[in-house]
């Protein structure tokens, strides 16, 4: 009767929830973000790649594909602001609840991507398993999102800047040897930067400091790491040597993730 769909900006790799995949490309390849995606072949082939490189979000058929034939749907999509994830699934909303009147579709712009989107995910399940009606799930998850947030630490954003989605000054900051770029999923769903520090210790120590300035208090948190294991397994560290009971879950990053957030980027998703 309920179903989960969500991007895959998302990275969920959870049989509960369907993926709908956007696709990273060049003009001559193209990687769709699903369950036979190699993060290792995109990265060793973009990096030997000189041409122009981007990434599409799911078409709105892709969207109705995911819907089958539930009920009620809830939908998940990166951040409106930085993607026509969210337009496409409204626009599959529409098309659904007008073919099929007593279905129900709920859009949420989760003006975030990564980890943020699967505590959503995370949350819708617990609402039905407590047997919440669809409508009160739709209110409850909009309150939920008040409480959660997403910091990033990357350490380059040539894709990011190559593709519209941060300044070229903002890209020129991360080119300096050993700086991260920490910063936020602002409130309107863009990249908001906060601070460079150099070196990973430095940069655990203030995505962690950020973290609690913004509500932190040993809730769930959910670390995308672009291979990037180690960098996430000692920021978990980190995390749990003030909140030792918090619950932290890592998860490697999909094609698109990795795609923007490039070698070396965590994206940290957590409960204030
Ligand atoms: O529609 C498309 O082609 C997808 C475009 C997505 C562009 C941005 C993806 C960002 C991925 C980078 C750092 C965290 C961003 C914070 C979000 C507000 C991850």
């Amino acid at each position: 009767m309920y179903k989960i769909v969500a991007d895959s900006s998302s990275n969920i790799k959870n049989s509960a929830v369907v993926s709908v995949p956007l696709t990273v490309g060049t003009d001559e390849r193209e990687f769709v973000d699903n369950d036979s995606f190699n993060v290792h072949e995109m990265v060793e082939y973009l990096s030997n790649y000189k041409g122009r490189s981007g990434s599409a979000c799911p078409a709105s058929e892709d969207w109705l594909s995911a819907f089958g034939d539930a009920q009620y749907v809830f939908c998940i999509a990166i951040t409106s602001n930085l993607s026509g994830s969210y337009n496409s699934a409204r626009i599959a909303k529409d098309e659904y609840e007008e073919t099929y009147p007593d279905r129900k579709v709920c859009v949420i712009d989760s003006l975030s991507t990564a980890g943020e989107m699967e505590l959503i995910a995370k949350k819708i399940q617990e609402l039905i398993d407590e047997g919440k009606d669809f409508d009160t799930i739709c209110a409850e998850i909009a309150e939920y999102q008040k409480k959660t947030h997403l910091l990033f630490c990357l350490k380059s954003l040539t894709n990011l800047a190559n593709n519209g989605r941060v300044s070229a000054a903002a890209a020129k900051i991360s080119s300096i040897l050993n700086l991260r770029i920490v910063g936020k999923a602002s409130d309107v769903g863009t990249l908001e930067m906060l601070s460079k520090p150099r070196g990973d210790k430095n940069a655990h120590i203030e995505i962690l400091s950020r973290m609690k300035e913004f509500g932190y208090n040993g809730g769930k948190v959910i670390i995308g790491h672009c291979l990037a294991l180690d960098a996430a397994k000692s920021l978990s560290e980190l995390i749990k040597s003030e909140f030792a009971n918090a619950k932290i879950k890592i998860n490697e990053c999909g094609a698109l993730c990795t795609f923007y957030a490039e070698n070396g980027g965590l994206l940290i998703g957590y409960e204030g």
